[in-house]
């Protein structure tokens, strides 16, 4: 009887050994990422690297053309288009501290173009989480003339498929433009 059951152990002992083998053997279950496709890692800086303008007001805040009509003296400007520039500033209304300026301006601007400024060297925009007005100004002298401004998110976005987007679109206060961003750890 002593002898039955030690071979019964015997045999229940093997088969699981013979399961164990089995079991080993087989895959699991692996999904293999898509290219470019790993874990997201949490960002805490972001740069500007280019800001493409793609809509403004047709008319200044008094309706009148951005520029004064000039057709006869150089440099001309026939119909009184906007030069536009951009620069980077906080909330303050009274003071804004300026953090980022364009250095050139475009010249004569029609509505129906779409201009883009590429920045040599990215600007990284601190504090992180943190909204910065982006400022279109229409280049001028003595004083340049506001166009209008939207507001730049640097931070995480809430969209969970795309929190660090390589470019923004911002539609505001008349103003569209799209912003490219680069992100690091
Ligand atoms: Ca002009």
């Amino acid at each position: 009887m002593q002898l039955k059951f030690s071979s019964f152990f015997k045999y229940i002992s093997l088969a699981g050994i013979v399961m164990l083998l089995v079991n080993s053997c087989q895959d699991d279950p692996y999904v293999e990422p898509a290219p470019g496709d790993g874990p997201l890692t949490p960002k805490s800086s972001a740069y500007i690297t280019g800001i493409r303008l793609n809509s403004f007001p047709a008319l200044d805040p008094m309706s009148l053309p951005w520029d004064t009509i000039n057709d006869s003296i150089p440099p001309l400007d026939p119909n009184g288009l906007a030069d536009p520039f951009f620069n980077l500033t906080d909330f303050n209304t009274s003071n804004p501290l300026v953090f980022w300026s364009q250095g050139t301006h475009f010249e004569n601007v029609d509505l129906t173009d779409s201009v883009a400024y590429t920045l040599t060297t990215p600007y990284k925009a601190e504090p992180f989480n943190t909204n910065f007005k982006l400022n279109v100004y229409d280049f001028d002298l003595p004083d340049s003339v506001l166009m209008g401004y939207v507001t730049l998110f640097i931070g995480e976005y809430p969209d969970p498929d795309n929190p660090y987007p390589d470019a923004v679109l911002i539609e505001e206060n008349g103003i569209s433009v799209t912003v490219g961003l680069k992100w690091e750890e």
